[in-house]
C-alpha cells in the first residue's frame, strides 16, 4: 500500500475484509463549523455510519501523513483548532504542500475524494459540496472537477445557496457527473429540500444506487457519482431565511474583498451568525442523515 497513507487499525482490517467503509471529510470540522459543535457533529456522523452498518473513516492530513480513520483525540485536536488558521484547508492542489511540509491539513470534498480513492474507499458522506460562487463564475470549486475524474460516490445534501446553483449544476454536467436524487426529483439545496432544478435520475433505495455505481464502473467511466439527499423534514430551515442569509453573506464577502479558498469558510461562518445558529442545527441533522444513507449504500455495494 502507498506509504503516504496511514490507516487506523479498524479501517485497515475493514478494507482487508472487503467490509463496507464510508469516508468522511475534515474541512467541515476545521473550517465549516465552530468548536465544540464541530466535534459533536463529527462524532455523531461517525455513529450514524456505524448505525447504517459501515465503518466510518474520517480523513485528514496529520503531521504530513494522509490519515484514513482519525482517532477520537485527533478529531478533538482538529476541532479545537477550528478557525485558528493553523490547519491547512486541503483541496487537491494543497495535498502535496501539507505532505511535503509535514503539516496538519483538513481535507475538502476534493481532497477527501483523492485520499479515499487511494485508500480503496468508494463511498463518502458529507453535508454540502463546493460549487460556482455567486457573481464569480471563475471561482469554481475543485470539488466539481474531482467528481468528474475520481471514482468515489459522494452523498451530500447538494450545495448551499451561498453558491450559484444553476451554474454549479451546469459544470457538473460538463464534468460528466451523474446527479442522483435520493427519493427526490429535484436537487436539494442544503437547508432547503429543493432548489427547483432537476436531478439526472431519481433512485429510491441503496440497492438502486449501488447498481448505478456498478454500471458506471462497468462502463469504465472515470469520475464519481453525486447522490443528493434532502435534509430531514424537521431539520429544514425556512427557505426564505436561509436564502436571505446566503444572499447577505455573499454581498458582505464581496464588499470585504474575501475570495479564494477563504471564501467558503467565511460564508459558512457568516450564515451561522446571521441565522443565530439555526443553520447549525439543520447542518448536524443532515450530516448524520447522509452518513447513515452512505453506509446503507456501502452495505448494498459490498453485498
Ligand atoms: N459547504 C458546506 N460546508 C463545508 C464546505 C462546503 O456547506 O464545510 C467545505 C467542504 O469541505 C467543501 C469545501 O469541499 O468547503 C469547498 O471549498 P471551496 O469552495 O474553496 O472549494
Ligand atoms: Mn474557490
Amino acid at each position: 500500500m502507498n506509504n503516504l497513507l496511514h490507516f487506523s487499525p479498524s479501517i485497515r482490517q475493514a478494507l482487508a475484509d472487503g467490509a463496507p467503509v464510508v469516508a468522511l471529510e475534515s474541512t467541515v470540522i476545521t473550517h465549516g463549523l465552530p468548536y465544540p459543535q464541530n466535534v459533536a457533529t463529527a462524532l455523531a456522523m461517525e455513529a450514524a455510519v456505524r448505525a447504517g452498518g459501515a465503518q466510518p473513516a474520517t480523513i485528514a492530513v496529520l503531521h504530513g501523513r494522509l490519515t484514513v480513520g482519525l482517532e477520537l483525540d485527533d478529531i478533538e485536536r482538529l476541532g479545537q483548532l477550528a478557525g485558528s488558521g493553523v490547519v491547512r484547508k486541503c483541496s487537491r492542489r494543497d495535498l502535496p504542500i501539507a505532505v511535503a511540509c509535514g503539516e496538519d491539513g483538513a481535507t475538502t470534498v476534493a481532497g477527501t475524494m483523492v485520499v479515499a480513492h487511494m485508500a480503496g474507499i468508494e463511498l463518502f458522506a458529507t453535508g454540502g459540496i463546493g460549487g460556482v460562487h455567486r457573481g464569480h463564475p471563475f471561482d469554481v470549486s475543485a470539488d466539481l472537477r474531482e467528481l468528474g475524474q475520481t471514482p468515489v460516490t459522494v452523498v451530500s445534501s447538494g450545495a448551499k445557496s451561498i453558491l450559484d446553483l444553476p451554474a454549479t449544476r451546469e459544470v457538473l454536467e460538463t464534468e460528466g457527473v451523474t446527479i442522483v436524487g435520493y427519493g427526490v426529483d429535484e436537487l436539494p439545496a442544503f437547508f432547503a429540500r429543493s432548489c427547483g432544478l432537476p436531478v439526472d435520475v431519481r433512485l429510491d433505495s441503496p440497492a438502486a444506487v449501488a447498481a448505478l455505481i456498478v454500471a458506471r464502473r462497468q462502463l469504465g467511466l472515470a469520475g464519481g457519482t453525486l447522490v443528493t439527499v434532502p435534509a430531514p423534514e424537521e431539520a429544514c430551515m425556512d427557505p426564505d431565511e436561509a436564502e436571505a442569509a446566503a444572499a447577505q453573506a455573499a454581498r458582505e464577502a464581496d464588499a470585504a474583498g474575501i475570495h479564494g479558498p477563504l471564501a467558503t469558510p467565511w460564508l459558512l461562518r457568516r450564515v451561522v451568525e446571521l441565522t443565530d445558529g439555526r443553520s447549525m442545527t439543520a447542518n448536524t441533522a443532515l450530516l448524520t442523515n447522509n452518513g447513515r444513507i452512505a453506509a446503507e449504500i456501502a452495505v448494498a455495494l459490498a453485498g
